[in-house]
C-alpha cells in the first residue's frame, strides 16, 4: 500500500537523520550542559540516558531502600494507591460481559485508594506475589510527590537544574512511583518533557518516536474502572464496571508482551506495523540514572524490583513547547493508514482513532494519563 510505503520511509529517515538506527538511546556519562541538552536532545526531540552521576548527592539513593526510614519520615501520611487485578492500570482488557453488548476491549482504569503510607508499602510488597488477586502501585500523576510525599522533599532535587535552565521553566508536576515486579504501564504518550529518575530497582522502557504514531493503532475504547467488592479491604477481589454514560477513550492498541503464543499471533496479525517495523528503542534505567523522555514519545514501562520487592522512581514533568513539531505530529496522525492485514479479531479490534464518523471527539487525540496534559 502506498501510504504504508511512505510511512515506512518516514520511520527510516527519522532514524537515519537523527535518532540513530541501533535502537539504543544515547548514554551520557555526566549531566549535559543546558545548551547541549537543549540543542542535541530537546530541540531534536530525542531521548538520552544520563548515568548515575545525574543523581550524585541525592540522599534518596541510599535512604529509600530502607523501609524503616521511609515509614518514619512518612508516618501518618496518606498516599494514593492504584489497584488492579494484574498490575496493568490504564490498559486494554476484555469488556465486562453483558447481554446485548458487543464483544471487544475496554480501557480499564485502576481502583484508587488513599491509605496510610505504611499500609501502602506492605501492600505493594505483598501484591508482588503472582498468587495475589490484586496488584498495588503507589502513583498519582497529579504532582503527588510535592503533595503526598512532601516529607521526602529534601531527599531529591526540587527540579533538575540543567533541564530547568534549558527549558526555561520549573517542573509543572513531580510524581512518585512505587511499584513491584508486576506493575506495568501500557503504551501512551504525554504532552510533557519528562525527566525520569529511578531511585531503587530498574525500569524497562520501550520507546517509539512520534513519527511512528500509526504503529500504535490508536483506537477508541469505552472507559471502565475497577471497583473493589463492597466492604472488602484493598486486598479483596476487583470487578470491572463500564462507565455510565459511555465515554470513549482513544488509546494505543498494541500489547508488546502478550502472555501466550496465541495472543502473540493475534497481536502480530492485528498490528503488523508495530511488529514488522523497526524495533522500538529499548532503555533500562537503573537506580541513580535519569532518562530524558521527550514529549509525545510513546512509552511502555515495566520494572524489576530491588531486594525489598520495589521499584521507586521520581519524574519531573516540564511543559512542552506547542511548536511546529506538534503541528506536524497532528497532521501526521490525521492521515488514515488502515493496514491491509487480515481481519483482526473482535478481541483486539475497536474503531480506529482516525475514524471521526459518528462522534464528537476532538481532532487532537490525547493519550496522556492525566487530564491536565495539553
Ligand atoms: O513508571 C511508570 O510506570 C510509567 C511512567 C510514565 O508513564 C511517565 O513517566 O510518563
Amino acid at each position: 500500500m502506498e501510504e504504508e510505503r511512505r510511512l515506512r520511509g518516514l520511520w527510516g529517515e527519522a532514524r537515519e537523520l537523527s535518532l540513530g538506527t541501533s535502537g539504543q538511546v544515547d548514554c551520557l556519562d555526566a549531566p549535559p550542559s543546558p545548551l547541549r541538552f537543549l540543542r542535541d536532545y530537546v530541540s531534536a526531540n530525542k531521548p538520552c540516558l544520563v548515568s548515575r552521576a545525574a543523581t550524585r548527592g541525592w540522599p534518596a539513593i541510599s535512604l529509600w531502600s530502607d523501609d524503616a526510614y521511609l515509614r518514619r519520615v512518612l508516618h501518618g501520611c496518606a498516599v494514593s494507591v492504584h489497584l488492579t487485578p494484574h498490575g496493568r492500570a490504564d490498559s486494554l482488557v476484555p469488556r465486562p460481559s453483558a447481554c446485548g453488548r458487543p464483544r471487544g476491549l475496554c480501557f480499564a482504569s485502576a481502583a484508587v485508594r488513599s491509605m496510610d503510607f505504611s499500609d501502602a508499602l506492605a501492600l505493594i510488597a505483598a501484591t508482588g506475589s503472582p498468587s495475589s488477586p490484586t496488584v498495588a502501585y503507589a502513583q498519582q500523576q497529579n504532582d503527588c510527590f510535592r503533595a503526598e510525599y512532601s516529607a521526602l522533599a529534601g531527599d531529591v532535587v526540587p527540579d533538575v537544574p540543567w533541564a530547568t535552565e534549558a527549558l526555561g521553566c520549573l517542573p509543572e508536576a513531580v510524581n512518585l512511583w512505587i511499584g513491584n515486579g508486576r506493575s506495568e504501564t501500557s503504551f501512551h504518550k504525554d504532552h510533557y518533557e519528562n525527566l525520569y529518575a529511578v531511585i531503587t530497582g530498574e525500569k524497562h522502557f520501550l520507546l517509539l518516536p512520534p513519527t511512528d504514531v500509526h504503529r500504535l493503532y490508536i483506537r477508541h475504547y469505552p472507559a471502565a474502572r475497577y471497583v473493589l467488592d463492597d466492604g472488602k479491604d484493598a486486598t479483596g477481589e476487583l470487578h470491572l464496571e463500564l462507565e455510565e454514560p459511555e465515554r470513549q477513550v482513544p488509546w494505543c492498541s498494541v500489547d508488546p508482551y502478550p502472555e501466550t503464543p496465541e495472543s502473540m499471533a493475534e497481536q502480530r496479525e492485528a498490528f503488523p506495523l508495530y511488529f514488522d517495523g523497526p524495533k522500538p528503542f529499548e532503555c533500562i534505567v537503573k537506580a541513580g540514572e535519569i532518562l530524558y523522555l521527550p514529549s509525545m514519545w510513546f512509552h511502555h514501562v515495566r520494572q524489576t524490583p530491588d531486594r525489598n520487592g520495589r521499584t521507586i522512581a521520581v519524574n519531573y514533568w516540564y511543559d512542552m513547547q506547542f511548536d511546529i513539531k506538534y503541528a506536524y505530529f497532528n497532521f501526521l496522525q490525521s492521515i488514515d493508514c488502515t493496514p491491509p492485514a487480515g481481519k483482526p479479531s473482535a478481541e483486539v479490534c475497536n474503531r480506529d482513532a482516525s475514524d471521526h464518523s459518528d462522534d464528537a471527539e476532538p481532532e487532537i487525540y490525547e493519550t496522556s494519563l492525566v487530564s491536565h496534559s495539553g
